[in-house]
Parts: C-alpha cells; structure tokens; sequence
C-alpha cells in the first residue's frame, strides 16, 4: 500500500529514443484520422473506437516494457497494437475486414492480435481480459521465463465483478501482471463521477494491498517513467501493480457519437494539452528536434499510413468459406 519507490529515470532515453516516443504518437494519431476517413466513406465498417488524444498512454507505457512482454488490451487498443510494432497494414486491413488483417479479418477494430509480438487482444467485453491476463501471468510464473504481462483497461471496467477477481487473485498469487487504467473519465456516455462512489481509481487497488498511483497520462515521459518503474517491480517477483493514467478521449466514444453527455469547454481544455503538442514542443525547447526534423517525421508518418491504407484497400475480402474456420473442428 505503498507509492512505488525509486526516483524516475528518463536520463536513460537518448535522443533517438525521445524522437521515437514521438514518432510512435505522431503515427497512431495520424492513422486514426485515417481510420475515421476510411469509415466515414465506408471502407470500414461495424464499430470503430478512437484513440486520439490518449497516445501519451499507449507509447511512453509500451516503450518502458519488454519487447517479449505480453500485453492484452481493452477495445480501444489500435494504439496499443501500434505502439507494440504490430504492422500498420495489417492493422488497417482488419479494420477494413481484409484476408491480410492480423486477425484474418473476421476480429475488426476490437480484436486486434499478434501472437508474435505478444500482442494477445484486443477484447470487446469490459474488463473480461483481465482475468485473462491473471491467466497469462499466472503461465509466466509458473514457467519462470520472466516476462511481465501489461493489461490496459478502461475506468469502466473497475465496477465490473471481474476487475475485482482478478486484481484480488493476482495480489494473493503475487503475479507478474500490470495493470494498466486508463481513466478518461467517460465510459460511454457515463461520466465516472455519476456511477463510481471512488473516482480515483488507482485507490481501489490499494484495497487489495497492490502498490499503485496515478500517473498524468497526457505526458508521453511521465508514463514512461511511471511504467518502467512498476514493470522493475513487477518483474522482481513481488507481484502485481497498479497504475491509473489520466487521460482523455478527444473524439466521441465511437464513430456514431453526438457527444451529448459532456461540455464542449472540457473538450477544449483537454485538446490544450495534446500530448504530441505538448511532447514536441518540449524536444524543441530542449534541442532535440528542429522544425525540419518534425516536418520530415510528420512526412515520414503520412506515408506509412498511406502505405498502410493502400495495403488494406488492395487485399482480399475473405472468402464466404471462411465464415466456416475457427468455429467448429471439421470431421475428417
Ligand atoms: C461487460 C460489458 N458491458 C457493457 C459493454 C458496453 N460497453 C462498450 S464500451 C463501454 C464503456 C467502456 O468505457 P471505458 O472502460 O472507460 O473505456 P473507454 O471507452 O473510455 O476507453 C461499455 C459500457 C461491454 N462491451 N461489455
Ligand atoms: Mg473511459
């Protein structure tokens, strides 16, 4: 029940290493706008949930762990699959149903998997991962290969019966799990301060005596800092932690969202602290970057998702036949 120990240390990042923090953010914003281009003129159909304004989360977190760490996800995860090196066009080709996308194209945009990256979903069910991931790490210790499982949720899963079970087991079982809330404030269309009687999620976790804070979400170094102290912990063998980013969605909760529930004026004040702005003009101020530098990553970016999008236009719809895979064994 204790803050994590040990001062942050993001002297260790050199200058090629800040300038791909920012890339990976430049890349996942910039591939959202696409995804929402795509669906507004029909190439993508069914649900589509924007990461945009929360890319601080997704790549200070994911660049503090191991490559060989698994990582499981809510549904609003396409940052966290890009973030984790998942391929751009694999990632649009699911999204647009294609044969090539990473889950054959049968998933879309809330089951996103990579087993080789150990990207293990993608999960469409509010808070049914994290007993998931229990299970992961719970293979993880039993294996003793040392890996560490990061689990990203939503603030709308912690009234959800399974948060509880698992955040409970994992304490008593010591496993290598951790967890990860991105606490936007919304979950839908349901602010957090009209259903849950503790907003400040990161203390229902210190009811199960696992270590946990809050951390700014919207400060890329900050969630690296934070994460990389708790995956050393996790890692030790002392069992799980807790980190609650704070957070905001720009964009509706999906693509067919009025916004109705929340003020225009609290958008805005949360648009001021875009973390790729913010980020950016950071590593100017400090030298790292120059206009030129983040004018040939903005070009750099554009043609990935460019690339990435023509991948997924030109690849294959799955056949009718495939409907028939991956349901029922078929008799011999
Ligand atoms: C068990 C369950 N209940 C309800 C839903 C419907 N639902 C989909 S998304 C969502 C809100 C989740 O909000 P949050 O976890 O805060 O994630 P965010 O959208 O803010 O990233 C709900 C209630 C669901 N998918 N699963
Ligand atoms: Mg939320």
């Amino acid at each position: 029940m204790t803050q994590l120990a040990e001062k942050p240390t993001v002297k260790d990042l050199d200058k090629g290493q800040l300038i791909d923090l920012l890339r990976q953010m430049m890349l996942i914003r910039r591939f959202e706008e696409k995804a929402a281009e795509m669906y507004a003129r029909q190439r993508i159909a069914g649900f589509l949930h924007l990461y945009i304004g929360e890319e601080a989360v997704a790549a200070g977190a994911i660049a503090a762990i191991n490559h060989d760490d698994y990582i499981i996800s809510h549904y609003r995860e396409h940052g966290h699959a890009l973030a984790r090196g998942v391929d751009p066009g694999r990632v649009m080709a699911e999204l647009f149903g294609r044969e090539t996308g990473v889950s054959g194209g049968r998933g879309g945009s809330m089951h996103l998997f990579d087993v080789e990256r150990f990207f293990m979903g993608g999960y469409a069910i509010v808070a049914g991962h994290l007993p998931i991931a229990c299970g992961l790490a719970l293979a993880n210790q039993r294996l003793g290969n040392g890996r560490i499982v990061l689990c990203i949720f939503g603030d709308g899963a912690v009234n959800e019966g399974e948060f509880h079970e698992a955040l409970n087991l994992a304490a008593v079982w010591k496993l290598p799990v951790l967890f990860l809330c991105e606490n936007n404030f919304y979950g839908m269309g349901t602010d957090i301060r009209r259903v849950s009687s503790v907003i400040e999620v990161y203390k229902r976790a210190r009811a199960y005596a696992i270590p946990a804070e809050q951390v700014n979400g919207m400060n890329v170094l900050e969630m690296y800092e934070a994460t990389q102290r708790a995956a050393r912990r996790v890692r030790s063998g002392q069992g799980p932690v807790f980190l609650e980013a704070i957070t905001f969605r720009f964009r509706g909760h999906s693509m067919a969202d009025p916004e109705s529930y929340r003020r225009k004026e609290e958008v805005q004040e949360w648009r001021e602290l875009d973390p790729i702005v913010t980020f950016r003009q950071k590593l100017e101020q400090d030298g790292v970057i120059d206009e030129a530098t983040f004018q040939a990553l903005q070009a750099e970016v554009e043609e990935v998702v460019n690339e990435a999008t023509r991948f997924a236009e030109e690849s294959p719809k799955p056949p009718p036949e495939a409907l028939y895979r991956h349901v029922y064994e078929e008799e011999s």
